[in-house]
């Protein structure tokens, strides 16, 4: 694709990525509460953690994001922070954070912390001062407007925008005859970044964290942060509903930039890195205007185009049917977007956020699960930009059993968006299922279930009682204990993946991305190509459970078959060209070639 003159510096030719530690990092986040209980309260804990930083340092990855971990009520599961400076009891304490980072560093890995400054809990002495009274100091720490009225006296929110987690976006304070913003649940109300104030406090907590060692920050939906002057009401959308979608009022709002500028000042002073949560943002433009390296804003940012992929236009728990040829299409677009334009993509399936993607993005059957996920994982970690790993994905974990009922899902966002569909849907037996099949498909409570560390009860993730139940269909046959011992196991595969990444830094994190047979409806294929000539990796992917018989493979795959090896794949012996010039590959059949020439050739 072509350039983007606004956002870099005035150079119309790609130029090789600038070299970065962070580029060539791979991350592991962890998310505190279903990873390791070191106590047996049924938790995960901090001592937890730092018991397994062999197992990551072993895995191969260079850093640790690790999910909120300050003192929250636990509302939306620690992205509600009551105090940015303490640590939520049953995780640990500050100490146990200075510990935790000192044995990540001693192992040459770093950690992140995340950064929840869209909204705090209401349970922070910030917003329990500001909805004392209308003259409290800290009243304009967040967002306060008057009601509108209806024609028959009812009383109204400010504006139409709805709850990312469903429901209005406003919540009616009694106390000051006001309501307040928040844009996730009714306990996270929305800072007001307007007060010069508010970013003044959100820089000091940066601070606090970077003298104690921390290496950089994820921040939560940062941009959110600035919103439309006035908050107008949002186009209508969802014909029928009566709060609407607000996002283009307050994602990427006018003084996004400078906020981010301003965290990045802060950040430099301590060459720490930055990775910013971004929903809702779909241009080049507006991506690039965050991480082009010569904006001076963030490293990078999650963009949500592949995890929406299968999000139907009434929300998370409707359906769409997405296809191959549309994944290229995204996957193409940031790639060739980020290299042309000196920026950098964050490459991810996985999060706290999103459901396990070997169920999600692979149609689960247990005798195909293995190989799917280790082509899930060649697929992500070979494309240009910083690899994130979920806990558990490294294993291949599952989305949870089909027969689980409702009663399982514990998360927020889960019980409200089913709760308001439940009603919307009331005697509507096949609208339900539907919804059930959607909440079994992407639910976050899916990731959320704890770690399998090996067969015995709880995986081995707590002693005690497991504050969500483990999957306890599953990791008799899917634990860490277990690949650890099988060379062959999706843990193995991670390994010698990230690996070959960083012993060719050069092809793979460096390299130029091209997509081959972008038509094939079956095979995902692309090419990386080392900038200086030097060497060229292709990648051959089948996305379907079946057999695939390639007739006319491209002439890029021929050749580097041809002259080359298959460094890496998920079958033994790999796929190989036959006679007539086919391949026949395997169901979920991964292969990796890597062509290099010789530097020392003739000298
Ligand atoms: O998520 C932001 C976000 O956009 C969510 O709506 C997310 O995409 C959605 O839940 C997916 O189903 C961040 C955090 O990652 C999430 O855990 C928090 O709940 C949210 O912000 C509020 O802090």
């Amino acid at each position: 694709m072509s350039t983007i003159p606004a956002t870099t510096s005035g150079s119309s030719r790609p130029q090789a990525p600038e070299k970065a530690w962070w580029k060539e990092a791979s991350v592991y986040q962890i998310y505190p509460a279903s990873f390791n209980d070191s106590d047996g309260d049924g938790l995960g804990d901090i001592p937890g953690i730092i018991q397994k930083v062999d197992y990551l340092g072993a895995l191969g990855v260079d850093v640790v994001w690790l999910c909120p971990v300050y003192e929250s009520p636990q509302i939306d599961m620690g992205y509600d922070v009551s105090d940015y400076r303490s640590i939520h009891a049953p995780y640990g304490t500050v100490e146990d954070v200075d510990r935790l980072i000192a044995a990540l560093h001693e192992r040459r890995m770093r950690l992140v912390m995340d950064l929840v400054v869209n909204h705090t809990s209401d349970q922070h002495v910030w917003f329990r001062e500001s909805r004392s009274s209308l003259s409290n100091p800290k009243r304009d720490w967040y967002i306060w407007k008057k009601p509108r009225w209806d024609a028959a006296g009812n009383r109204l929110p400010p504006n139409n925008w709805a709850s990312v987690f469903g429901g209005s976006a406003w919540s009616w304070d009694e106390t000051t005859g006001e309501y307040y913003l928040h844009l996730f649940c009714k306990e996270q109300p929305d800072l007001n970044w307007e007060n010069p104030d508010v970013v003044q406090a959100v820089h000091d907590i940066m601070t606090f964290w970077l003298d104690k060692g921390v290496d950089g920050f994820r921040m939560d939906v940062i941009n959110f942060i600035s919103k439309s002057p006035g908050l107008p009401d949002a186009p209508l959308k969802l014909p029928g509903q009566e709060f609407q979608p607000g996002d283009l009022h307050y994602a990427n709002g006018p003084r996004l930039h400078e906020f981010l500028r301003g965290l990045r000042e802060v950040l430099d002073r301590y060459d720490a890195f930055a990775i910013g949560e971004m929903p809702c943002v779909k241009e080049e433009q507006d991506v690039l205007m965050a991480v082009a390296a010569d904006r001076k804003e963030l490293n990078m940012i999650f963009q949500f185009d592949i995890v929406s992929i299968d999000i139907g236009s009434g929300g998370k728990f409707t359906s769409k049917t997405w296809s191959l040829a549309k994944m290229k299409a995204i996957v193409n677009k940031w790639q060739t977007c980020m290299y042309d334009n000196n920026g950098w993509n964050a490459l991810f399936l996985e999060n706290h956020d999103q459901s396990r993607s070997v169920s999600r993005f692979t149609p689960h059957r247990p005798e195909n699960r293995t190989a799917a996920a280790k082509m899930l994982a060649t697929f992500l970690a070979l494309q240009s930009g910083t690899v994130f790993v979920y806990q558990g994905q490294e294993l291949g974990m599952a989305n949870l059993p089909r027969e689980w009922p409702i009663d399982e899902y514990k998360d927020v966002e889960t019980l409200n968006l089913y709760r308001l569909a439940m009603q919307q849907h009331r005697g509507d037996s096949e609208a339900v299922e539907q919804l059930m099949d959607q909440v079994r498909l992407k639910a976050r409570d899916h990731s959320r279930s704890p770690m399998q560390w090996n067969a015995q009860q709880h995986g081995g993730f707590t002693t005690g009682t497991p504050w969500v139940r483990a999957n306890d269909a599953d990791y008799m046959h899917c634990n860490a204990e277990q690949q650890l011992r099988d060379p062959t196991s999706v843990l193995a595969y991670w390994r010698q993946l990230l690996r070959l990444r960083k012993q060719n830094v050069d092809v793979f994190v460096y390299g130029r991305f091209e997509l081959l047979a972008a038509a094939d409806p079956s095979l995902f294929c692309y090419r990386r190509i080392d900038p200086s000539g030097y060497g060229v990796a292709t990648l051959v992917l089948n996305f379907t459970d079946c057999e695939y018989e390639w007739q006319v493979p491209p002439a890029e795959v021929v050749e580097a078959l041809t002259a080359a090896r298959c460094v890496l794949g998920n079958y033994e012996p790999p796929a190989e060209l036959n006679g007539d010039g086919s391949m026949r590959l395997k169901p979920f059949e991964a292969l990796v070639i890597l062509e290099l020439e010789d530097l020392y050739e003739g000298a």
